[in-house]
């Protein structure tokens, strides 16, 4: 074809608007990417901070467009060439070249940001989970926090921000201690993936584990700041920022209710610690809000600061994220204003030995698995079935105890049973019910949606049995 027109990098530095056009480059080529900035998937603030310059400083945070569909979209809208003596790429730095180093059992379900959960087997081994098979679960690089010069600001009740060191922290308020399961809103997506497909990380089973984390009370803190323990009009959600930042500059954030926060039993934490040890760097070093019931989302990591508001966090994860929505909604029709944020997280069980497609001997089967529900209801059942939910028998359960509308912790679960004579194959099947009588949905269908959260329905796994 006709060779490109050739540019300067300054000339593609004056399309940096919608008014002006707006053009990228990418290696030595130019693109007007004008049209596509509505459609971009991930917003179009995050596209235009590419305006007028090269997209490789901004991608090498965002390893999402390191695959051929996003290229082939860029290529659409190629515009010209870079002039030779212009070629020179940009060397990106990689902002993750400080993440710390993590176990090698974990399986990666994104390196960069680091997404990881253990193999499901390894997962029911321990009652707590050792910190370093714990989920990962990370949205931007891990910060590197001086704890020295460390300060959680605490935005008071009349325009006062306290700043709080560590050590402050550690000595002026109580430490409490609360064994507590993590979920992640995206906990067993790839099944709802498999029903049709969703957008997010195709997290398996293990988007969960348990900890018994220490520190402050979220309460002493707030009350120590002035605020009072019932809210007023003013102050019913509290807000958390961490100090992990995109590109915009833009702190995760996130907020739960103000009633929650302040808790009867204060069982919100400004955690230090994870399992008697200091609080790991992929975990929120130095401190992470702990909320116990709720979302894995809402737990905020790298805490660097707390408000008190009427409304929720305005944070992209609070108002455009973490939602659930019909099974009818699609990306065409989806309407995040009017949808509640994910706080409690609904009952949940799955089976984590046998592997789906083992293969398995007769006679006997030994099941194993965990249940959890939010809010601190807990767990007061599990049933079992090995023919596929015909027949179902009642499992065996271990965990800490909890006192009621305080089990924040799962319960991990056993069964033996019975492999009918004969079979050549079996399903297995499990369901939690929690202590308020709620149970899981029996299949995805009924509960899929385009973001692939919540994914609670009964766990099956197949297994052949070998003779
Ligand atoms: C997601 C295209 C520029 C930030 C995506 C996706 C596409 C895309 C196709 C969805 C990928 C998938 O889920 O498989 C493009 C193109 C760009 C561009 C063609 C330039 C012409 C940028 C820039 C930024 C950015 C400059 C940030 C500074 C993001 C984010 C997501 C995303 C954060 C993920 C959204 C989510 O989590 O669902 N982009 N992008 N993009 N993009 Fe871009
Ligand atoms: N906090 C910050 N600052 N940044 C994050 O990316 N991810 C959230 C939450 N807190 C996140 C965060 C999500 S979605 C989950 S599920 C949990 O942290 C995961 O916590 P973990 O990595 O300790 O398992
Ligand atoms: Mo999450």
């Amino acid at each position: 074809g006709a060779p490109y027109p050739v540019f300067t990098r300054q000339e593609v530095g004056q399309h940096r608007s919608l008014a002006d056009r707006v053009w990228v480059t990418y290696g030595n080529e130019v693109f007007d990417i004008t049209d596509f900035v509505e459609l971009h998937p991930g917003g179009q603030s995050k596209i235009l901070l590419a305006a007028g310059g090269a997209l490789e400083l901004l991608w090498a945070m965002y390893a999402v467009h390191s695959q051929e569909h996003v290229l082939g979209i860029l290529r659409g809208y190629k515009v010209g060439e870079l002039s030779p003596e212009e070629q020179s790429q940009p060397t990106p730095e990689d902002p993750y070249a400080g993440d710390p180093p993590r176990h090698p059992a974990l399986k990666v379900n994104s390196l960069k940001p680091f997404n990881a959960e253990p193999p499901a087997e390894l997962l029911t081994e321990n009652y707590l989970t050792p910190n370093q098979l714990f989920f990962k679960r990370n949205h931007l690089p891990v910060p590197a926090v001086d704890p020295a010069s460390y300060r959680l600001q605490v935005e008071g009740p009349r325009g006062r921000t306290l700043a709080l060191s560590l050590h402050e922290l550690k000595s002026r308020f109580p430490k409490h201690e609360v064994t507590a399961t993590l979920q992640c809103a995206g906990n067993r997506r790839s099944e709802m993936n498999r029903v049709r497909p969703v957008k997010g990380l195709e997290w398996g089973v293990a988007a969960l584990s348990t900890a018994r984390w220490g520190g402050a009370r979220l309460r002493d803190v707030l009350a120590h700041a002035g605020y009072p323990e019932e809210g007023q009009a003013g102050e019913q959600h509290v807000g958390f920022e961490g100090l992990d930042q995109d590109l915009s500059g833009a702190a995760y954030g996130a907020s739960i209710p103000y009633s929650t926060a302040m808790g009867c039993h204060g069982d919100v934490l400004l955690a230090y610690e994870m399992n008697g040890e200091e609080l790991p760097r992929d975990h929120g070093y130095p401190l992470r809000v702990g909320v116990p019931g709720v979302v894995g989302a809402r737990n905020v990591k790298w805490l660097g600061r707390i408000s008190v508001s009427r409304e929720e966090s305005q944070s992209h994860w609070q108002q455009n994220d973490y939602k659930g929505f019909s099974p009818s909604v699609d990306w065409d029709t989806v309407d995040f204003s009017t949808a509640p944020a994910i706080q409690e997280l609904p009952v949940q069980s799955a089976i984590t030995e046998p592997a789906p497609g083992a293969a398995v001997p007769p006679g006997e089967l030994t099941v194993k698995g965990y249940a959890w529900s939010g809010g601190g209801r807990g767990v007061g059942r599990v049933d079992v079935s090995l023919d596929g939910g015909r027949t179902w028998h009642v499992a065996e359960l271990k965990g800490e105890e909890q006192a009621p509308g305080r089990a924040w912790a799962w319960q991990l679960w056993q069964l033996t049973g019975p492999v009918a004579p004969g079979s050549t194959e079996l399903d297995v099947v499990c369901k939690a019910v929690d202590a308020s009588y709620n149970v899981q949905p029996d299949t995805v269908a009924p509960i899929w949606n385009l973001r692939g959260v919540l994914s609670n329905a009964w766990h099956r796994v197949h297994v052949t049995v070998v003779q």
